[in-house]
């Protein structure tokens, strides 16, 4: 496979800035996330970057494009499924540059920031082969996000089908517009499945249990509520949260001891990453450190106490996207760190976590959008570019400067 490097060694320590631009065609373009027009403007003044302190330099592979990627995952062969906004799910495979479709995938709601969305495995995936996918999906009153679990079945020529596909969850109520779905899905070490539900731009829904927008959802594996959530005794939608006050998180992983952590992206300043606790409510549309993209202020966290406020606030924002926390060997002085993606700021951001507590460590200049953060079965981190109309969405691969050659080696 032909393999070029792009950007080597992109060290912390020299960026200044992300290089956000807010004339490029994928912030002006309808998908890309709201206000990322304005974002764009605040990243171009962010303040220096922190320097490396730990950090090595890596090179970053093109490995492959897609038309408009939006979430991958690594099966236990290496191969990645990759979803396509339009409403494909592709099978990929790194060595060879085979890839296929996966048939059985629900009609979705393509449009705005809206789509086929994310893709997990079951924890026991080896066993049942169960795949999770969110999408965006079209009903009465306007949209929604909704989840769906299948059986895979790949056949012998690199396609396959998503058999017996069933809708485990949808956002209610449907609402108009074509933003703000979250929709991003996490199994945790006890089999539990997570969600991520965003407010679709209507603010009060983030507030309001009789809707399940704008919170973190936690479901049984087969959409069922489990009777220990927190409001499981209100019943309906409640029943499903988790969290509440949420905005458009659009990124939630689970570090080594268990705890959640959720990022999302704020109005008009001031993205944040939360860590997630029973019950507990992060107070958007109420409080938030940024303000509405019409000039009204929203009161900072300071005033409500009572809300949980976020461990780190990026304000300039980066418009986060994708999350894992690596554990990987490529590149061990990471373990344990958090890479999110960022769209407006063009960059890979390194969290670095003490206990209860973040900061951001280090900010890769990327020089485009980032959508998907994912680690790989061979301890590379892989990045999917966002955008990408008409096949153009990178999948990149980043692996440390020393091994980029042998890898090359490799996978030829
Ligand atoms: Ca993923
Ligand atoms: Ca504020």
């Amino acid at each position: 496979m032909t393999r070029h490097l792009l950007a080597a060694a992109c060290l912390a320590a020299l960026l200044s800035a992300c290089g956000a631009d807010s004339s490029t065609p994928a912030d002006s373009s309808p998908t890309a996330d709201a206000g990322a027009s304005s974002d764009a403007v605040a990243a171009e003044t962010r303040p220096v970057a922190l320097p490396a302190e730990d950090g090595r330099p890596f090179v970053t592979e093109e490995v492959a494009t897609f038309d408009e990627p939006w979430a991958m995952t690594f099966l236990p062969d290496g191969r990645l499924l990759v979803t396509e906004k339009r409403g494909t799910l592709r099978l990929f495979d790194p060595q060879s540059g085979a890839r296929g479709e996966i048939a059985g995938i629900p009609e979705v709601a393509y449009g705005g920031q809206g789509g086929l969305g994310d893709v997990v495995l079951h924890p026991g995936f080896e066993s049942n082969q169960r795949v999770y996918i969110s999408y965006a999906e079209s009903g009465e009153g306007g949209n929604g996000a909704a989840v769906a679990s299948g059986t895979l079945d790949i056949g012998d020529d690199g396609n396959g089908t998503l058999r017996d596909v069933e809708v485990i969850w949808r956002q209610v109520p449907k609402m108009s517009g074509e933003g703000h779905y979250g929709h991003r899905i996490a199994f945790d070490r006890d089999g539990m499945l997570w969600l991520t539900s965003g407010e679709r731009q209507h603010f009060d829904p983030s507030q309001d249990m009789a809707s399940n927008l704008g919170k973190v959802i936690r479901l049984n594996d087969d959409g069922s509520v489990p009777s220990d959530n927190p409001f499981a005794d209100q019943g309906g939608v409640a029943a499903e949260v988790w969290s509440l006050g949420h905005r458009n998180p659009l990124g939630l992983a689970f570090d080594g001891d268990g705890r959640l952590w959720v990022h999302e992206m704020g109005p008009q300043h001031g993205d944040e990453l939360n860590l997630i606790e029973r019950g507990e409510n992060y107070g958007y549309p109420l409080v938030s450190e940024g303000e509405h993209y019409d000039g009204r202020p929203i009161p900072d966290h300071s005033t409500r106490p009572e809300f949980r406020a976020p461990v780190i606030v990026w304000t300039p924002v980066i418009s986060p996207a994708g999350f894992i926390i690596y554990s990987g060997d490529q590149f061990p002085a990471w373990q344990g760190s958090g890479f999110i993606g960022g769209l407006s700021s063009q960059s890979l951001v390194r969290v670095a976590f003490d206990g209860d507590n973040a900061r951001e460590a280090e900010r890769f200049a990327m020089e485009t959008r980032i959508r998907e953060v994912e680690q790989g079965p061979d301890g590379a981190i892989w990045l999917l570019e966002d955008g990408g109309r008409g096949g153009n969405g990178r999948m990149f691969r980043l692996v440390p400067e020393q091994d980029g050659a042998a890898a090359d080696a490799t996978a030829s």
